[in-house]
């Protein structure tokens, strides 16, 4: 049985009760794992009410604020870690953005700072928050990061992200490589359109969600706690022998040819 008992595991990407990473979240809890929380801080204390209040029932030892983009909060974020538990074993990144302007229209038309900012928050923070968690991983230790298939293949307006999904999906391997010797095992899940707070923001996507419900071999899309069963599995002992790997959880979408 899948059993996450004395594993402890820092949750970042929380916003709110449709977040992926919530689900992932209460599929951690539920398999018997001790949880930390990260948040995104603003200056009106709005996710740290919102994203305090939905944790509370899973009772997480750690709540500390997360802005990938600034060092000195991932320092200040692992060094919570640090003291509350020492080591620990499991980091899940749920972290994405680009700039609304930069998810329609042209690729070609996405710019500098759209291009950096979106590779920076979106894949450049797994492997900062990798390299600030490496000494404090157990060995049996699991990181999970969330992709989506516009790394592999044209989605349309998913532009920008799409590049910075493509450079998550390397980072994993890269990593992976990496943290193997050490025993820490890196992958990815590759989620099929969910509504959440970010897709939701994106036009058509309801379009997108009634495509997946047509064509997905299941025939439906999934949900979040089927991504956060798919990713209790990976940070369980069940899948020891899987590192470096993407898996779809998309009801089949992606083996479509439409
Ligand atoms: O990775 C994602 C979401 C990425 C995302 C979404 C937004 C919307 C609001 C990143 N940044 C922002 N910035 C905003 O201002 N998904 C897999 C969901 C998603 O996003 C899309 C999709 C799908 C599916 C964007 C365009 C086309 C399809």
């Amino acid at each position: 049985m899948l059993n996450l008992t004395g594993k402890k595991a820092l949750v970042t990407g929380i916003a709110n009760n449709r977040s992926i990473a919530w689900g992932i979240a209460q599929q951690l809890h539920a398999a018997g794992a001790e949880l930390g929380v990260t948040y995104l801080p603003d200056d009106k204390g709005r996710f740290e009410k919102k994203v305090g209040e939905l944790v509370e029932p899973l009772n997480p030892s750690i709540f500390v604020p997360c802005n990938v983009q600034d060092d000195a909060q991932i320092t200040e974020a692992f060094g919570m870690v640090a003291e509350k538990w020492g080591k620990f074993d499991i980091l899940i990144h749920c972290l994405a953005f680009a700039g609304k302007e930069e998810l329609t229209g042209d690729y070609s038309a996405t710019s500098r700072d759209g291009f950096a900012r979106a590779l920076d928050i979106s894949a450049y923070s797994l492997t900062r928050l990798c390299a600030a968690a490496k000494p404090l991983f157990n060995e049996g230790g699991s990181v999970v990061t969330l992709s989506y298939l516009g790394a592999e293949r044209v989605i349309p307006n998913y532009n920008v992200m799409g590049v910075a999904k493509a450079a998550l999906e390397c980072s994993v391997r890269y990593l992976a490589s990496e943290l193997g010797p050490v025993g820490v095992r890196v992958n990815a899940i590759s989620a099929g359109p969910i509504r959440t707070l970010a897709s939701s923001a994106v036009g058509g996507i309801l379009d997108m969600i009634h495509h997946v419900e047509e064509v997905a071999p299941l025939r439906r899309t999934v949900t979040q706690v089927e991504v956060g069963n798919a990713t209790a599995f990976l940070c369980s002992d069940l899948s020891s022998g899987i590192t470096g790997e993407v898996i779809h959880v998309d009801s089949g979408y992606s083996i479509m040819g439409m």
